[in-house]
């Protein structure tokens, strides 16, 4: 198999994946409140995984009461291509069965 084919798997099951999971979310948190929007930094982009650590405050949404970076998953792959490593964004997320996932993100202006 060679590098290019793994990679096309590896997009195929991961696209499967966040489908699953979006089905899941949409289930197990559709009558769980949407949180506000949360300030943060992005610390670091891993579209293959669908996934952004993000540095953030305190997100009494999320019932995190301390400063933290952690990773989130995100809601739509394509999520990730409209921000960068340094930015200052605003995002909303909320707790799933696969962890936490990001709804919304945008760019702070
Ligand atoms: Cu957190």
């Amino acid at each position: 198999m060679t590098m290019n084919n793994k990679e096309t798997v590896m997009k195929k099951i991961t696209h499967t994946l966040a489908i699953a999971g979006i089905a899941a979310m949409l289930s197990v948190t559709s009558a769980i409140a949407q949180g506000a929007a949360i300030s943060g930094e992005v610390k670091k982009i891993d579209e293959s995984a669908g996934k952004i650590t993000l540095k953030h405050g305190p997100a009494k949404s999320l019932g995190m009461d301390e400063p933290m970076t952690m990773v989130y998953r995100v809601k739509d792959p394509a999520m990730l291509t409209k921000v960068k490593v340094g930015d200052k964004v605003q995002f909303e997320a909320e707790e799933a069965a696969s962890g936490y996932t990001v709804t919304k993100l945008q760019k702070s202006k």
